[in-house]
């Protein structure tokens, strides 16, 4: 089973990341895993970090020769905003000391996990709360899940995803975006799709949507306010037979659904077309099974990929739900954790938006689920032996 850690505060020293579980002999390198930490920065909307940080993880573990070794991988991020030049953070992050001099934060954002996580922990300061609650987190997520990705890539699965909401900006319903992800599904599967996203300022697919989208940004943006939205997961190559129906932990709608809502501020998930499908009735929902040369296919994919909980060998498809950003230039109502006053939020550095770069979030952890349901399936120590489990699996 693979399982990873993460570790770091957004504005102190490095993020920490170890991934574990992965076979002996995966061809990785450092590029494979940068090139997808620099997609996640794709997208209008960012705030000033995104000028700041040029993310390249260093390796310190488990890779030898290129290779990955079945001992756990050990990854380092380094901040940059906390080594730029009189940023202030070395003092306010300090691990050592007693923070005396350092200014407190006593504003807590609504929506944010600022008000919850100063009352869980005890703190008379939001500061931690702001630095571990943070998306900064989401870069070693990506590193670690990164690794599941190239591992399914191995073996002809891939990850892609594309933003179908900003804000109000988007298509009518799915028809409206599903002739084009299904002529790149047709040309190069998931990762046509991720690419023909990553050309986009908003990565939508639509060139006239994305143009509205980045007014739509910057009306935001002069406003003081921050919008949310809603992108599509698609996953390719996916064999049959993947998670379970026999217990509630081992089905694989249920661990995708996880993943995305771990994801900050994701407040919902659809599988498939699960959202339109529950005004529909069932003889326009489930998808017809046919016969063709010599193997069960389903004539749609309403169901995402997925029925039972088990992977059905189409398109996995997944939707996430974001949330506005709750760091808004606008101010918004809140009480001083040190007073007892009423008080308008303090402005801070912030992006307007994150949307696409959740969309890429959301393809590391959906790679990360969907390589554990494989290696469950095909697993073995060493990656030769995989193989072996995967033909023989392909023939039964
Ligand atoms: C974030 C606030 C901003 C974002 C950050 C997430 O950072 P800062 O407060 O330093 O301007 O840029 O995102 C990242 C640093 C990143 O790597 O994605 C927040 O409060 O969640």
């Amino acid at each position: 089973m693979l399982r990873y850690l993460t570790a770091g505060e957004s504005h102190g020293e490095a993020l920490i990341g170890i991934i574990e579980g992965m076979p002996a002999g995966v061809p990785l390198t450092a590029e494979a895993i940068n090139e997808h930490l620099a997609r996640r920065w794709l997208g209008y909307g960012r705030g000033g970090r995104s000028k700041i940080e040029n993310d390249r993880v260093h390796i310190y573990s488990g890779v030898r020769f290129s290779k990955t070794l079945g001992s756990p991988i050990a990854f380092r991020l380094e901040n940059a905003a906390y080594r730029k030049d009189r940023s202030g953070w070395p003092e306010v992050m300090a691990v050592e000391g007693t923070g005396e001099d350092v200014e407190k934060v006593t504003l807590p954002r609504p929506g944010h996990a600022d008000l919850v996580g100063t009352q869980k922990y005890g703190f008379d300061d939001i500061r931690p709360v702001i630095d571990r609650s943070s998306a900064r987190e989401t870069a070693m997520r990506v590193a670690c899940c990164s690794v599941a990705r190239h591992l399914l890539r191995h073996f002809g699965i891939e990850v892609g995803s594309h933003v179908v909401q900003l804000g109000e900006v988007g298509y009518a319903s799915p028809d409206a975006w599903n002739e084009r992800t299904q002529s790149l599904l047709d040309a190069g599967g998931a990762r046509a799709v991720y690419e023909a996203a990553d050309e986009s300022d908003v990565r939508m697919l639509d060139p006239d949507l994305t143009a509205e989208a980045v007014e739509h940004i910057k009306a935001t943006k002069k406003e003081g306010d921050s919008l949310g939205g809603v992108y599509e997961v698609i996953v390719t190559g996916v064999p049959p037979g993947l998670g379970s129906y026999v217990q509630w932990d081992r089905r694989l709608d249920g661990r995708l659904a996880q993943a995305i809502l771990s994801i900050q501020a994701q407040k919902a998930v659809e599988v498939g077309d699960g959202v339109r499908g529950a005004a529909r009735p069932g003889s326009q929902v489930h998808d017809p099974i046919v016969e063709e040369e010599g193997t069960f296919r389903r004539r749609t994919n309403n169901a995402g990929g997925i029925e039972g909980g088990i992977s059905t060998g189409m398109p996995v498809i997944v939707r996430g739900y974001m949330k506005p950003i709750p760091t808004l230039i606008k101010p918004l109502d809140t009480v001083d954790i040190a007073t007892g006053e009423a008080q308008p939020t303090r402005y801070e550095r912030s992006d307007v938006t994150s949307v696409p770069a959740a969309s890429t979030v959301a393809e590391a952890t959906v790679a990360f689920v969907l390589a554990n349901a494989f290696l469950e399936k095909f697993g073995g120590d060493h990656f030769d032996e995989m193989r072996r489990h995967v033909d023989g699996g392909r023939d039964a």
